[in-house]
């Protein structure tokens, strides 16, 4: 009878635990489909772009947490929502690659934390310090998006080759990623750097991220000093830099922006790291006699742009598209592991850099002529009220983009020989 029992036991051991099993499932189905809904709801708010004036306005006067509180605990999930709808339209065979789903997971972790705010009033006691940790949380989860995301289009490219159709799709999903995540760090940013304790002790004068006297040719000379560190331990030399402020607005001022120095100093340092590499290596010879790069600031009434000009053989017209292209520059792997950070490395650095650029409505080009050099031009806005975020938004015209690719050429490709019109015509 001691037996039976015992079998009585299992019995039910097991079906408890086939029960609660059933149960987790279930459970775990209804929180997935919960959340699923919850992405569709909020992906359907368009985000809302802000300027570079209403940050200052608004960090500056009457900083007020609640009312950033109430803002970000809306405008967050819909930035995150948009992007992660978006995730979905890349062909199965790139969602399915570890390094994406990994990025996936970070995105549907951080948007079901912060729904912990959806209808917390900012009032309850630690509504605002708990949400300012998330905030921190989150930002620091998805830290190394970039390189992951590299390392899925490594991973699809390393399987299944180069594709145009899916290059183009490649293209268009990040730089909209991107520029999605540049605008919801930006967002974090201001909020814990305006209300957390973290408040930048070396920058009294900043309003959050935002320098509103950000002296541009300091910048670039900052940019240039680290990308010359970085390149002495490349190269036997680096270039030197000169410096020419031309300023149309105010005659004779220095040109100031009222902008994001972090972003500004993110591209000029990836532009001077290029810059270096291609003037040490088109002078190999004569290291001792590098032409110096140079840099032109300027201010006029609607741009403010900075030129940065090598004297490094220049890029043929033919490759420069190439430059920003995520899978093309992608180089199955300057290795992760190596202690030394690339010169000029991931690829993904010189896009990401226009994305900067064009994130606050302006843009970073690229004029090379070759043989000789190349000019480097970042446009921003001179105005910190035309400075509005580009954000991008899920819907109709978008998911056309993913069903379309390139278009189809029209027009003719070169050919070696002259086509003979007789067999031509027969064929047809
Ligand atoms: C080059 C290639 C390049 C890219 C970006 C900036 C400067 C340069 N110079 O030769």
């Amino acid at each position: 009878n001691v037996l039976s029992c015992f079998w009585r036991g299992v019995a039910y051991a097991i079906v408890l635990l086939y029960c609660s099993s059933y149960l987790t499932m279930r459970l775990s189905a209804f929180l997935f489909k919960d959340v699923s809904s919850k992405i569709e709801y909020y992906s359907r708010f368009s985000p809302s772009p802000l300027s570079i004036k209403q940050f200052l306005e608004f960090g500056r006067d009457n900083a007020c947490e609640k009312t950033s509180y109430m803002f970000l605990r809306k405008e967050l999930p819909v930035r995150l929502a948009n992007t992660m709808r978006e995730v979905n339209l890349l062909p199965d065979r790139l969602v399915s690659q570890p390094s994406v789903k990994l990025v996936q997971k970070w995105y549907m972790q951080s948007f079901w934390e912060l729904l912990d705010y959806e209808n917390k009033s900012p009032d309850d006691p630690h509504a605002l310090n708990d949400f300012l940790e998330v905030l921190i949380e989150v930002r620091n989860r998805h830290n190394d998006v970039v390189p992951t995301m590299a390392q899925g289009v490594i991973e699809y490219k390393e399987k299944f080759g180069f594709d145009p159709f899916v290059s183009s799709n490649i293209q268009y999903f990040l730089d909209r990623f991107y520029t999605n995540r540049i605008s919801f760090r930006m967002l974090i940013n201001q909020h814990t750097l305006l209300f957390g304790n973290d408040t930048n002790p070396a920058h009294p004068k900043h309003i959050g991220s935002i320098d509103p006297a950000c002296c541009v040719s300091d910048v670039v000379t900052d940019a240039y000093e680290t990308a010359k560190m970085l390149c002495e331990q490349y190269y036997p030399a680096a270039p030197e830099l000169k410096i020419e402020e031309f300023n149309a607005k105010a005659p004779k001022k220095p040109i100031q922006a009222v902008y994001v120095p972090s972003h500004l100093f993110h591209m000029l340092f990836e532009l001077f790291k290029n810059a270096m590499r291609a003037t040490v290596e088109h002078h190999e010879d004569d290291k001792d006699d590098l032409p110096p790069i140079k840099a032109k600031v300027t201010l006029g009434m609607e741009d403010l742009s900075i030129k940065i000009s090598d004297r490094g053989g220049g890029v043929p017209l033919r490759k420069i598209d190439r430059l920003f292209n995520y899978t093309y520059s992608t180089a199955p792997t300057p290795s992760l592991d190596s202690k030394r950070v690339p010169l000029a490395g991931f690829g993904h650095g010189l896009p990401i850099s226009r994305l900067y650029a064009r994130y606050f409505q302006g843009d970073l080009k690229l004029y090379s002529m070759e043989g000789v050099g190349t000019d480097a031009v970042i446009y921003l806005k001179a105005l910190s009220s035309e400075s509005f975020e580009r954000l991008p938004v899920f819907n109709k015209s978008a998911w056309r983009h993913y069903q379309g690719g390139p278009e189809a050429d029209d027009w003719s490709n070169p050919s070696k020989e002259p086509r003979d019109a007789s067999t031509y015509k027969e064929k047809r």
